[in-house]
């Protein structure tokens, strides 16, 4: 019902010119109203909660339950170019949260934080990379939210704007892909430890990755790995052997 909604309204307001759209029509149309539907229907956004007290050089967020209290955290990467501590926000799982913690020692250009079960035990742990020369790692979580550095991925020379996580072999351990500004890009097979893993790379030079997604678009069981790029071509790596 509602989609029928918008997709009438959408054609309503894709014929409509830009000289027949004035200000005041612009500003009339809301988002409710473009659907058609009650205005209590959706929710909105509008209410603010600051994650921290100043503004700084922040690269990404996560969501998931770091501490393992079945209450939902926020992981806040930081950095980019400019070396800054990682932190953790513990959730009290009605939108409120501490002050947190730093994710680790370190003082690093991060680009993200990814979260995902590295070694299996059945807690979040964080892969974080980020800009040269810093090294790109993956934090282990002790199951309470205390997270350890501990493998390097990549050599600290790589830029990495693209990383995605997903089982590329098929073995049931996450797997994570990284892409450079400049190929070829490597994904590092986990044994399952979160400690131990093999790389294999590729793609070309060309280009600088900023994004991946990963499927098994041709249907071997394996996922393949799109790439979105800038300066090159958007490729789609097929899986083989
Ligand atoms: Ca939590
Ligand atoms: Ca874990
Ligand atoms: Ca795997
Ligand atoms: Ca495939």
């Amino acid at each position: 019902m509602h989609m029928r909604g918008l997709l009438t309204t959408a054609v309503v307001l894709g014929g409509m010119s830009a000289a027949a759209m004035t200000p005041r029509a612009a500003r009339s149309v809301d988002r409710r109203q473009v659907v058609g539907a009650p205005a209590d229907t959706f929710p909105t956004f509008d209410r603010v909660l600051l994650l921290e007290p100043t503004s700084e050089t922040s690269a990404n967020v996560s969501i998931g339950d770091i501490n393992a209290d079945g209450r939902l955290d926020i992981v806040l990467a930081k950095g980019r170019h400019w070396p800054l501590v990682d932190r953790v926000l513990p959730g009290d799982g009605a939108g409120h949260f501490a002050a947190g913690y730093d994710l680790g020692k370190a003082s690093d250009r991060s680009y993200s934080g990814r979260l995902v079960d590295m070694d299996r035990d059945g807690d979040l742990d964080v892969v974080v990379s980020n800009d040269a020369p810093d090294p790109k790692l993956v934090y282990l979580n002790d199951g309470k939210g205390h997270l350890t550095a501990g493998f390097q991925i990549a050599d600290r020379t790589k830029v990495p704007y693209a990383i995605a996580s997903g089982d590329l072999n098929n073995d049931g351990n996450p797997d994570i892909v990284l892409g450079y500004t400049s190929g070829p890009h490597t994904v590092f097979f986990n044994d399952g430890s979160g400690r131990q893993f093999t790389q294999v790379t590729f793609g070309d030079p060309a280009g600088s990755a900023y994004g991946f997604a990963l499927g098994d678009i041709n249907g071997d069981k394996f996922a393949d790995i799109a790439l979105a790029r800038s300066d090159a071509p958007n490729v789609l790596y097929l899986s083989g052997k």
